[in-house]
């Protein structure tokens, strides 16, 4: 095998994307070979993800690879994190995967907080409460289903064993479900029992940069794909963007990061996870990272809005670079909705949504186009700035540089508007960082990189980081 290719496979809640990454002349250089659109759909009275269409579409892309004259390949898979597929003894899956937006876990999180205090599971697993965490997805889950499940993949997990047979349970994923137990490094027996669920369920953790295996045989009659061996990344999609983040200085502790795509998560990389009172009442989360590191850090609603907003406005015929402009028409802070409100996961129509939510709070209603857009990137650069005040506040340091990533890295004006409202400097960019994360736990596992510290060097060097000065 060809050590020197590189795939990432990067599936977010609303996009897919193959990436061809190689370093040339000491710098990263991407491809785009492949990119699909991903989206839940109603079946069987869920929202569901088409997970067998996510499939379909890597194989396409790495078809695609073959075709660009690349015969052998590594290959890493990201996801969004928390949903997961129950799979049968013989392998089938039981079912398309609920996607976590699903109006199954209402009021599922209370219920079962009322057995297992909120307290102690924040104390066992350090994770923020979020309605939908697979904690309360299982909690929620069709009892028979479950008794017919031999397994539980997380959705990387799941593509991985499909392409290559083999199972496993990537930690920095299965962090996110707030299962796991900080101090014992395991799925908590507790919170398995209050599920009745046996730990058998799982297969066993592994770190990011283990080897999972080549591409089964079987696949190679259906497609013309090339040689490839399959790495198990961070592959939590924002674990791969912190680890595609390209601070220059990562020791110091002068630094926060927004992963900016569907969600905002909002954080810094620490050594050590804050599972104190005032993390837990602030609601923040530490999910784990690569290398050790824990990803300290606070979800925030994010592009969803905009996402939601651009697909119902107009039948979706504006795209989001036409959204940011008209967004500059009126003044900002004019409406201000709480973007971290649940009212906003999955409302009918989110157009209405925002609109209520300013009527009920007496403010100006957004009508255009424009005006929604300003009132979410306002509301979205306020909690940014709320949120970094927490986070200097609940670890004692002083943050002056912000950088910004991912595909929302691109919206210029809400990049400035964080900066002046929060008194920072932004970085922007790269929007591709959790595909890049994905490809350089790649290379440092083959040893092409030598360390995290020095990928993200490279990073920097690679990409076109824009800066952004608070301004008065
Ligand atoms: C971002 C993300 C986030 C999770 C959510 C389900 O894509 O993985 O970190 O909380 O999706």
């Amino acid at each position: 095998i060809d050590y020197k290719n590189y795939i990432a496979i990067d599936i977010g809640a609303s996009s897919g994307r193959l990436i061809y990454g190689y370093l040339k002349s000491g710098k990263l250089q991407l491809e785009e070979i492949h990119r699909f659109k991903n989206g839940f759909h109603q079946i069987n009275h869920h929202d569901r993800w088409d997970i067998d269409f996510l499939i379909r579409e890597i194989f396409i892309g790495l078809e695609k690879v073959k075709e660009r004259g690349v015969d052998e390949c590594r290959i890493g898979i990201d996801t969004w994190g928390i949903d997961y597929v129950l799979i049968r003894k013989n392998g089938e899956k039981i079912a398309d995967p609920i996607s976590y937006r699903d109006k199954r876990t209402n009021n599922k999180m209370q219920e079962f907080c009322s057995k297992v205090s909120k307290e102690k599971i924040y104390e066992k697993t350090g994770i923020q409460f979020l309605d939908f965490n697979t904690l309360y997805q299982l909690y929620a889950e069709d009892k028979e289903t479950l008794a017919k499940a031999d397994k539980l993949l997380f959705i990387p997990d799941y593509i991985g064993y499909i392409l290559t047979g083999r199972q496993v349970t990537e930690v920095t994923n299965a962090s996110t479900t707030q299962m796991l137990n900080l101090r014992k490094e395991l799925f908590d027996s507790e919170l398995l029992e209050a599920l009745h669920i046996k730990p058998e369920l799982f297969n066993p953790l592994v770190d990011p940069g283990t080897v999972l295996g080549e591409i089964c045989e079987k696949w190679y009659d259906q497609y013309d794909l090339p040689k490839a061996e399959v790495i198990t990344v961070a592959t939590h999609d924002t674990a791969s963007a912190v680890s595609g983040t390209p601070v220059l200085n990562s020791d110091k502790d002068n630094w926060a990061y927004i992963s900016s795509g569907t969600w905002s998560l909002i954080g810094r990389e620490l050594k050590t996870p804050i599972n104190t009172k005032e993390a837990y009442e602030s609601n923040f989360t530490n999910e784990w990272g690569a290398y050790g590191t824990y990803r300290f850090l606070k979800n925030i609603m994010g592009m969803w809005m905009i996402q939601e907003v651009q697909r119902l406005f107009e039948n979706g015929k504006n795209t989001y670079s036409q959204i940011a402009t008209l967004s500059q028409d009126t003044p900002f802070y004019n409406s201000i909705v709480d973007v971290r409100d649940i009212r906003f996961t999955n409302p009918p129509n989110m157009i209405e949504e925002v609109q209520n939510a300013c009527r009920e709070t007496n403010q100006p209603i957004p009508e255009t186009l424009g005006e929604l857009a300003n009132c979410i990137y306002s509301s979205l650069a306020i909690s940014y700035k709320e949120e970094l005040k927490n986070l200097e506040k609940l670890c004692g340091v002083a943050i002056d540089e912000l950088y910004i990533v991912g595909g929302g890295s691109n919206v210029e004006v809400l990049n400035q508007l964080t900066a002046n409202l929060a008194r920072v400097k932004v970085y922007a960019g790269p929007s591709e960082a959790t595909a890049i994360g994905n490809l350089i736990v790649q290379m440092i596992a083959y040893k092409d990189i030598a360390s995290i510290k020095e990928a993200r060097k490279i990073i920097y060097q690679s990409f076109e980081i824009k800066e952004y000065q608070p301004q008065v």
